[in-house]
């Protein structure tokens, strides 16, 4: 499947620096933010800085590099908000049926109350 990256997307403009943001952490390939409408105590985005819609497009076209360093982003945030204390979800949606909203590649880490079981 071929993705058609649409680069006025939110989370393009603030990578751009269109719209403020303030980083939780950042990277040489990864950006990572608090969400606007937070789920959870703690809710993070952790984007990656190149035009993937989504995970599948970033696992396909990103380059080891890319893909090393948001990985290792994801868990630097975990880190250094002390999350392994208690634990904490990671979620990514992709396309419709997953409501995924904003067509950047992203991840949700979620934390800081009990989060359920997702699956039974
Ligand atoms: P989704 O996985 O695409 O459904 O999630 C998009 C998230 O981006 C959602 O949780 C929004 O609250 C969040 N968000 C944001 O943090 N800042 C924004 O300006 C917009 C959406 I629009």
């Amino acid at each position: 499947m071929g993705y058609q990256y649409d680069d006025q997307n939110i989370f393009a403009k603030i990578l751009r620096g269109e719209i403020p943001s303030e980083p939780l952490l950042e990277t040489e390939h990864a950006l990572a933010f608090e969400d606007i409408r937070p789920q959870a105590p703690t809710h993070v985005l952790v984007i990656p800085k190149g035009p993937y819609v989504c995970y599948d497009h970033f696992a396909q076209e990103a380059t080891d590099a890319e893909i090393v360093d948001f990985t290792r982003a994801v868990g630097e945030v975990c880190r250094r908000l002390g999350l392994e204390r208690s634990g904490w979800r990671l979620i990514a949606n992709a396309g419709a049926d997953a409501v995924q909203e904003v067509p950047h590649m992203h991840v949700h880490i979620l934390a800081g109350r009990p989060l359920g079981r997702m699956l039974e």
